[in-house]
């Protein structure tokens, strides 16, 4: 069974991995958030209904740890960071239909649902676990509070993940484990613990994978973890921050963060289809009735949870399964990892606060390379990037078509569309729809690029500026012909760029908004009045460059 193109008659909801809300956000961070947000204007523009949603992450040890190093309680330490997120996503464009957090009321009461449901139909068992814990403090140690090294990779590692491989590890993998509170070797206690019976989905994860879409890693490295055995799946923590187990026997113990987690991707649904009405918008039918398009946007160290536990998840209590997984590749900053810890990193405050609009960020990252590559980010390519393409390539385009044809005309000239035109439009709408179905923000924001490109060529052969005289009416069609291009830019860059495009937009005189606009609107004619346009975006200078280098320098410490 295939999966219809896009758009569909269907619903579909796209979903961002939930930042853990711990700590400032920077660049790096912003590469899934950014791409899920221009898949779903994509997606809108092919007239598909869509639904954007995510939320924050607020349990599990990547809290609990953090809020401790502060003193203060994990709840309000997560709420702080929650907060700031709620405020820093829509700054670079990033407009969730819905952005919740997984400790509230609605993801709380549905992760319980869940749980009840998995156990009553047999998912759920409880048995003995040997759990890691501190002999000095006399306290269990789960996931973050421990390190040790990985069985698989043989890197240091974390309690349940390896960063290096992108495995998750059950409690007792790791090998060598030691407290990161006392750095003692960790020992064990016997506790009894529940357990969701992975083993019993192999069957359907295997077909699962088959029909999911999306990148290619999220496809295939599941493969090689469903081939070899899927060992049951340790859902309960010795924690005291997180949802409490729901059902019997679970008094002191609280789900693992990965099951709550995901959980939260239709809580927010749910709260978008409450705020909106089930006419626009209808979380059950997406989740419950098998009608959703579901597509995850998640970073790649987190495929194994989005390609096995969350499906099976899914799959235990009858939702609809996924549609795809589309998984990021790791992100550099001057070929370093981005890392908080060491202050190697740009703050996204600090990139605002340098005057930098957002779009400008949001082009470096989806035109960079493919969704699924890592990607380096320097500050001289950034500058190259603005000053040669958006500036020489896409501004340069527009400014001069717009300049030209508000001098001569006030606005856009009569004049018809040649078919070497049209059909270069045609294309372009042709690529970005295939980008969109292909999960690939790039190819379809380079479809607008493109026709940018040919604008340029187009304007250099046919030199409108040498024909007002000699060949007025050849003049006009010219420019006619770059405006509809300049049109069909805006609508197909809108994804990548909303800002910049809603202001060449109302540049050329539209009084609709941008956001809305539709593939098929792309040949409508433009307005027929508008004045002198400005330049859509300013040349970054190489001074500006040697200060954020500098600063980059001044704030990194040696760990
Ligand atoms: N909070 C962050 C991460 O591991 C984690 C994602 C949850 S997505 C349901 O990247
Ligand atoms: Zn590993």
């Amino acid at each position: 069974m295939g999966h219809k193109r896009f758009p569909t008659e269907t619903p579909a909801v796209v979903t961002c991995g939930l930042p853990y809300a711990n700590g400032k956000l920077h660049l790096g961070h912003l590469r899934t958030y950014v791409g899920g947000d221009v898949l779903t204007r994509g997606l809108r523009t092919l007239g598909q209904r869509t639904a954007f949603v995510s939320g924050s992450d607020m349990h599990g040890t990547p809290i609990a740890v953090n809020a401790r190093q502060d003193g203060v309680s994990p709840e309000s330490f997560a709420l702080k960071w929650h907060e700031t997120y709620q405020t820093t996503f829509p700054r670079f464009h990033i407009e969730f239909d819905n952005y919740g957090h997984t400790h509230d009321e609605a993801n709380t009461a549905l992760t319980q649902e869940i749980v009840n449901t998995l156990d009553e139909r047999g998912y759920i068992y409880e048995s003995e676990l040997d759990v890691a814990w501190d002999a000095e403090l006399d306290q269990p140690l789960p996931d973050r509070y421990i390190e040790g090294t990985c069985p698989y990779c043989g890197a240091t590692a974390r309690g349940d993940e390896c960063e290096n491989c992108g495995r998750h590890l059950e409690p007792g993998e790791l090998e060598q484990p030691h407290s990161i509170l006392t750095d003692n070797p960790a020992t064990y206690r016997t506790r009894r613990h529940k357990f969701f019976r992975l083993s019993e989905f192999e069957d359907y994860l295997r077909e699962f994978i088959d029909r999911l879409e999306g990148t290619s890693n999220a496809k295939n490295q599941p493969r090689e973890w469903i081939e070899n055995e899927l060992r049951d799946w340790n859902i309960t923590r010795d924690l005291d921050w997180g949802i409490d187990y729901p059902g019997d026997g679970g008094d002191d113990l609280v789900l693992y963060v990965w099951v709550d987690a995901p959980v939260e991707y239709i809580a927010s649904t749910k709260q978008y289809s409450d705020r909106v009405g089930t006419a626009t918008f209808d979380w059950e039918q997406a989740w419950k009735q098998g009608d959703g398009e579901l597509i995850h946007v998640i970073g790649r160290d987190i495929i194994q949870h989005h390609t096995v536990f969350w499906p099976a998840m899914l799959h235990g209590v009858d939702y609809t399964e996924p549609r795809a997984v589309v998984a990021s590749g790791f992100m550099t900053l001057d070929g370093d990892a981005f890392s908080t810890s060491r202050q190697h990193a740009v703050w996204v405050d600090d990139y605002l606060d340098a005057g930098l609009d957002p779009d400008l960020y949001r082009y470096y990252i989806t035109t960079g390379t493919g969704f699924q590559h890592d990607l380096d980010f320097s500050w001289e390519h950034f500058q190259e990037r603005v000053n040669d393409e958006l500036i020489g390539t896409i501004g340069n385009f527009c400014y001069r078509t717009l300049l030209f044809a508000a001098r001569n005309y006030e606005g856009a000239p009569d004049g018809t569309i040649g078919a070497d035109v049209r059909d270069r439009i045609g294309e372009a709408c042709t690529a970005f729809q295939d980008g969109i179905n292909a999960y690939s923000t790039r190819e379809a924001a380079n479809a607008g690029v493109g026709l940018a490109r040919f604008g340029n060529q187009y304007l250099q052969r046919h030199e409108p500026w040498t024909l007002t005289d000699s060949d007025p009416e050849r003049a006009m069609q010219v420019i006619r012909e770059c405006i509809q291009l300049v049109k069909a830019i805006a609508i197909l860059l809108e994804p990548v760029m909303p800002g910049k495009s809603a202001q060449l937009w109302e540049q050329l005189g539209e009084t609709s908004s941008v956001q809305t606009a539709t593939l098929d609107t792309v040949v409508e004619p433009p307005a027929a009045a508008f004045g002198e346009p400005s330049e859509l975006f300013e040349p970054i200078s190489n001074e500006q460059i040697d200060d954020l280098n500098e600063q980059l320098r001044n704030q990194r410490t040696e760990e």
